[in-house]
């Protein structure tokens, strides 16, 4: 995996400095163990990246593990590690049917009244806890029931445009605004986010899930219901089509709501198993991810992170659900194992240059 680039045709200057001169920001997923254990990833990132967003540390099940006892120590160490380089930090995420700690879903069963007590003390701690250092919060994450066809469809018996999850079952619909407006009860300026996947691609489930999206966003501001961002995740794989026109369009049709539209968390899955050497599979990776940069900016999204920031320690391969076969990793994101720059990192910068591919 020896292979290195050379960034050729883009400044040899860090990301985050390259989308600042264009009025963008780029940042990257971060964890306190890699800042604590890899002197080079730690390095990388603080040299490339101008936001932050913890890849675990503010998830449910690390900040309050047991009911009542919450434990910050881990996002407090990221959280002083961003101020030491004056990098601001978001939150992810306080609603997600995903990394609950066991206690949860048995006690939102309990009771809608258990269920909103449970949410009302986990965002009364955690956003006191934070208010002062993070602006920004994936307050819902994931709420859009993948539609038929998609990798990881629905549980039968789930018709409505919300995925299942403990949340849904306690609270009903109404989840997604009932924890919108408790943050923003709590914090008035606080920008609250809301973050999905799977609606990227030019293919019939991303379609519905576009419009399952925008049906959920025009019934929030329908009801007043506070909400000021939309994250759009980007995981991109390469077997699936991309449309830059329709990405744009969906983009600007947020956009028309009167929300900001960041890309929260890019990275490229490749095929399996991949064609071509490291140069064919990285331009092909390369240009896709020019492509999606190039029209989520055309679409008016102004920030861009991406989910880690080297191969090497990538959830690409660490979950074997997505992961390629022993021996080879999925090479999409801006540096490889060797910490080497690829192809993406100049698609990114040329990118945020308004620049084409190259
Ligand atoms: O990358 C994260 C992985 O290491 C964790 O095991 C998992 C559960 O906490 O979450 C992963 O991050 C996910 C993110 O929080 C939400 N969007 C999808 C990301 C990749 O699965």
């Amino acid at each position: 995996m020896g292979q290195s680039f050379t960034p050729g045709s883009a400044p040899d200057q860090p990301l985050a400095q390259i989308a600042q001169g264009r009025g963008y920001t780029y940042g990257c997923a971060v964890t306190a163990r890699l800042i604590a254990e890899e002197p080079d990833f730690a390095a990388l990132v603080a040299r490339e990246a101008g936001l932050l967003v913890p890849e675990y540390e503010a998830k449910f099940d690390t900040l309050q593990p047991e009911q009542g006892r919450f434990d910050t120590g881990p996002l407090d160490a990221l959280l002083r590690w961003a101020e030491h380089f004056r990098k601001p930090l978001r939150g992810h995420a306080l609603i997600w049917h995903n990394a609950l700690p066991d206690w949860v879903p048995p006690v939102l069963a309990e009771s809608r009244a258990r269920a909103q007590g449970v949410m009302e003390a986990h965002f009364d701690h955690v956003l006191a806890h934070t208010r002062e250092r993070i602006r920004d919060w994936d307050v819902v994450n994931e709420p859009i029931a993948n539609p038929p066809g998609s990798d990881v469809p629905e549980p039968p018996g789930n018709s409505g445009d919300l995925r299942d999850s403990p949340w849904l079952r306690a609270l009903g619909p109404d989840y997604v605004a009932i924890a919108l407006r408790a943050a923003r009860q709590r914090d008035r300026t606080l920008r609250l986010t809301l973050n999905d996947y799977g609606v990227e691609a030019d293919s019939p489930p991303a379609e519905e899930k576009r419009r399952r999206l925008l049906r959920l966003l025009r019934s929030l501001r329908d009801r007043n219901v506070a909400l000021d961002a939309v994250g759009i995740q980007g995981h991109l794989q390469m077997r699936e089509a991309f449309s830059p026109a329709i990405f744009s369009a969906f983009v600007k049709d947020i956009r028309a709501l009167g929300l900001q539209v960041l890309i929260t968390e890019l990275d490229v899955r490749e095929v399996k198993p991949p064609v071509g050497d490291f140069v064919a599979r990285d331009s092909a990776v390369a240009q896709r991810v020019h492509a999606f940069a190039s029209a989520a900016f055309e679409g008016g999204a102004r920030t861009l992170l991406t989910w880690g920031i080297s191969d090497r320690w990538s959830w690409l391969h660490r979950e074997q659900t997505v992961a390629l076969d022993p021996g080879d990793v999925h090479r999409g994101l801006p540096y490889d194992w060797e910490l080497n720059r690829k192809q993406m990192w100049r698609a990114l910068a040329r990118a945020f240059l308004g620049q084409g591919v190259g």
